[in-house]
């Protein structure tokens, strides 16, 4: 009888696929909680046929690590920054640029339209599938032993970046001394001094610990370099054109899910810094972005660069 209950139960357990994801942050994270929402979606859509398994909190390594894992398929899914796939996939430079964004309803309405859709699609030559664009507020600095008042104060400064050649061409163009590590290692060199300062939105610098080590955060809301949540094409081309209607049906809808997530818990981290006694500064943002012409003149410099860049900037 047994024997006969597993031969029958067999075929189904042999279809059955389970996506492993990786994510850098902590469980709790609008990301993870995307992911797994999605994962949600289509195990109730596909009869229990596909799920998700999130591995949160950088368990599977960094952003870097994980993005060649999902190249060659021994990750299904991964959900980094849009600058971690920056040296790999070029057009995500452009969501990556400082300033780009005029405000968070221009962002969005610039990922969700044909802009974003491009540039997801162009990271399919390089092993990705782009299924979505999250969210990820915008980026500001903070420091350690001083505050960043203007763009002088930056001079000098050794800021941590992302490992991406615009993150540090970015910090140069403040004067910065602009050292890149992994997000994992971001806290430590915070607190022994090995850097004087990094850069982050208020989840990440909250999740992070990082506001208990460098208590001033200067709104220079410099970038709002957005997340992605990427597919391995290895992975995808073993995908019934059926199923992966399906996964990018879910992934789609797990974007109105992430943002509310996002809108909730980037008031209530930017609280729990401030109630903490962080010094929050007030710049004057149009000096910032003026020093970032430079940036521009070297990364958008092709025709298909400079074409999106216009698309993005006329968007309403
Ligand atoms: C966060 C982002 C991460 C990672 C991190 C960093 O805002 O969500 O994917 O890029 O910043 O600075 O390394």
């Amino acid at each position: 009888m047994a024997a006969l209950l597993a031969a029958v139960a067999l075929p189904t357990a042999v279809h059955a696929v389970e996506f492993r994801s990786a994510d850098i942050h902590p469980d709790d994270y609008p990301t993870v909680q995307a992911v797994r929402h999605l994962g949600d979606l289509l195990k109730q859509r596909s009869n229990g046929k596909m799920s998700v398994k999130v591995f949160a909190q950088g368990s599977l390594g960094s952003e870097k690590d994980a993005i060649e894992q999902t190249k060659i398929g021994a990750l299904s899914m991964v959900r980094v920054n849009s600058a971690a796939m920056n040296n790999i996939c070029e057009a995500t430079i452009v969501p990556t640029m400082p300033f780009l964004f005029r405000s968070t309803e221009h962002m969005r309405h610039v990922l969700d339209g044909p802009v974003g859709d491009d540039i997801l699609k162009s990271c399919e030559k390089n092993g990705f599938i782009g299924l979505a664009w999250y969210d990820s507020g915008s980026r500001s600095m903070y420091t350690t032993k001083r505050p960043i008042k203007s763009l002088a104060d930056a001079k000098g400064m050794k800021i941590r970046v992302q490992q991406s050649d615009l993150w540090v061409s970015l910090l140069e163009a403040m004067h910065a001394n602009a050292t890149p590590m992994p997000w994992g290692e971001v806290y430590t060199a915070l607190k022994t001094g090995l850097v004087d300062g990094a850069e982050n939105n208020w989840p990440s610098y909250e999740s992070s610990r990082q506001f208990e080590v460098a208590k001033y955060y200067s709104l220079t809301e410099h970038s709002m370099a957005p997340e992605m949540l990427l597919f391995s094409k290895v992975a995808w081309d073993r995908l019934s054109k059926e199923d992966q209607a399906m996964v990018r049906q879910a992934a789609k809808d797990s974007v109105p899910y992430m943002r509310k997530l996002w809108d909730e818990r980037e008031q209530k981290s930017r609280k729990l810094v401030e109630a903490s006694g962080v010094q929050i500064i007030q710049v004057d943002k149009a000096s910032f972005q003026a020093a970032m012409k430079p940036v521009y003149d070297r990364f958008i410099t092709s025709a298909q660069m400079k074409d999106l860049v216009r698309r993005a900037q006329e968007t309403k």
